[in-house]
């Protein structure tokens, strides 16, 4: 299947191509001498193709040809793993082809415009507003190319990529029921990435996870692959890459926060297990509170998976205090970074901005220090309870949002922005051992590092052994829960 043959509206084409031919051979033939020699060392048949495209996007292809584009034949249905596999690493490296070709014809577009059309910036201006039929035509013929080699291209590949499986806990809950759908539309893991969803929520909880499946099908998400509702984290968690463990016992009426503690590690120490038995090589972000304790006894419990897999989330501490931040510095939120969020996922948590730049200036040095600590530090700390005395309900889809931006930043890597999540502590930043403690990170396609050679001042110092010594203080209180 050609997908540049299904999509292409062929009389554009052609007049795009007739037009841009007779522009510049010399500049034409260069630019194939080069593609040429990008092409050396792939097989003659992976040549053919490639070369027909390049050819293509050089605009001098007749458009008797275009039609004669082939992309390799996707396997048939039933392939083996290793054929659907090969196909796969192909197309990415198709695309990742075509996206560097694409910008380089898009700049080449450019400056035949700007150089060879006679009055040619005001031919481009005129070709943002398609008021000009033939330049039009040009910007459908771009739009086309992108989206030949964009999206389009994704979602084919994302047909054969293999899926992964992500596991949902509490999915009958407020935070599941925005969650879900993130996973599913491609949000969190790509849109290239096909998903398989299992969800885990209560035995009484069953009707509702069933109607989340049937609005999650309602959707007809492209990458959806398959979903299962379960009642028995085994069952859930078997052979999942994933794991979203937002279920959580809530806080009743007279329960004492030791009390919480303790319910909820019961759960993790049961999920910890199962994790451990079905899919030890999952990857597993703790969102149901008391989030960090919560993952350090499912970690205790399954000592088969590397530690490094399971984190705790307090990057809705973090998206909650880098809003606040550029609401105060009167700039785009895009233009914060480095906000950490030290310690516990509770009140004691310490947002610091001494290594915070906004706008490109050092946090610190724009924003007064008074309002930095008698104001953002107990707002950020605080706005769980704002907004539940707001709503009259917690943060359900900012928190949804925020395991969106964990998840996303772990699997495919943060870019070089640091994000705050909840690890097991080694040692680093005089935090100790055995503690799920929140620092800044930096992802790289599936793994994080910690920022490492940054200061603490002694104001941090102290606030962040305030946050340190709650969670050894409920540590102590579910200890006899903790393997030996
Ligand atoms: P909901 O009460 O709406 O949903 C919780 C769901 O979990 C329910 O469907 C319940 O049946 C299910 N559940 C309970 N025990 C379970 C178990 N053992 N196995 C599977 N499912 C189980 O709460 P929601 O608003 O979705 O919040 C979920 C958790 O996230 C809570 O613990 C909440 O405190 C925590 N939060 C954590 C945040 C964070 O930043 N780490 C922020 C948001 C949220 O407050």
């Amino acid at each position: 299947m050609s997908l540049l043959r299904r999509a292409a509206p062929k009389p554009a084409v052609a007049t795009a191509t007739r037009r841009f031919a007779s522009f510049s051979p010399k500049e034409l033939e260069a630019y194939r001498g080069k593609i040429a020699a990008d092409l050396t060392g792939l097989s003659a048949a992976a040549r053919a193709s490639l070369d027909a495209k390049a050819k293509l996007l050089e605009w001098d292809t007749p458009a008797a040809s275009y039609s004669a584009v082939t992309f390799p034949k996707p396997p048939a249905p039933g392939a083996s793993k290793e054929v659907r596999a090969a196909y796969t690493e192909c197309m990415v490296a198709e695309q990742a082809w075509l996206d560097e070709k694409l910008s380089a014809a898009k700049a080449h577009l450019t400056k035949l415009l700007a150089s060879k059309v006679p009055n040619g910036p005001e031919t481009a201006r005129r070709m943002a507003s398609f008021s000009d039929p033939e330049c039009a035509q040009v910007q459908q013929y771009i739009a086309q190319l992108e989206h030949d080699s964009g999206l389009a291209h994704k979602f084919d590949i994302a047909k054969w990529k293999p899926p992964v499986t992500v596991a949902v806990t509490g999915a009958a809950g407020a935070i599941g029921y925005s969650l879900l759908f993130k996973i599913a539309s491609g949000e969190m893991l790509g849109p290239d990435q096909p998903v398989v969803l299992s969800l885990l929520d209560l035995p009484t909880s069953m009707d509702k996870v069933q109607g989340v499946m049937m609005e999650l099908a309602d959707c007809a998400f492209p990458l959806l692959h398959g979903m299962g509702g379960f009642s028995d984290a085994r069952a859930a968690f078997e052979g999942v890459d994933y794991a979203c463990l937002v279920g959580a016992t809530p806080r009743g009426p007279g329960m004492e926060r030791k009390d919480l503690l303790l319910k909820n590690a019961e759960i993790f120490a049961a999920q910890g297990k199962a994790l451990n038995a079905g899919a030890p090589g999952a990857k597993v972000v703790v969102v149901g509170n008391p989030a960090n304790t919560n993952c350090l006894i499912g970690m205790m419990n399954a000592p088969d998976m590397p530690r490094a897999n399971w984190t705790a989330m307090t990057r809705l501490d973090q998206t909650r205090a880098e809003g606040l931040l550029a609401a105060k510095a009167g700039v785009s939120v895009n233009a914060v970074d480095r906000v950490v969020i030290w310690g516990n996922h509770s009140a004691t948590q310490f947002p610091d901005i001494s290594h915070a730049t906004v706008g490109g200036k050092w946090a610190k040095e724009a924003i007064p220090d008074e309002w930095y600590k008698s104001t953002f530090i107990p707002e950020v700390a605080q706005r769980g309870a704002a907004i539940i005395k707001a709503r009259g309900a917690s943060s359900a889809a900012s928190a949804a949002q925020a395991a969106v931006f964990h998840v996303r930043d772990w699997a495919l890597g943060s870019r070089g922005k640091w994000a705050s999540m909840g690890v097991i502590s080694n040692g680093s930043y005089g935090i100790g051992e055995d503690l799920v403690y929140s620092v800044p990170v930096v992802c790289y396609p599936g793994e994080y590092r910690r920022v490492g050679g940054i200061s603490i001042d002694p104001y941090a110092a102290q606030m962040m052994e305030a946050t340190r010594k709650e969670l050894i203080a409920e540590r102590d209180a579910i200890k006899h829960l903790l393997p030996k």
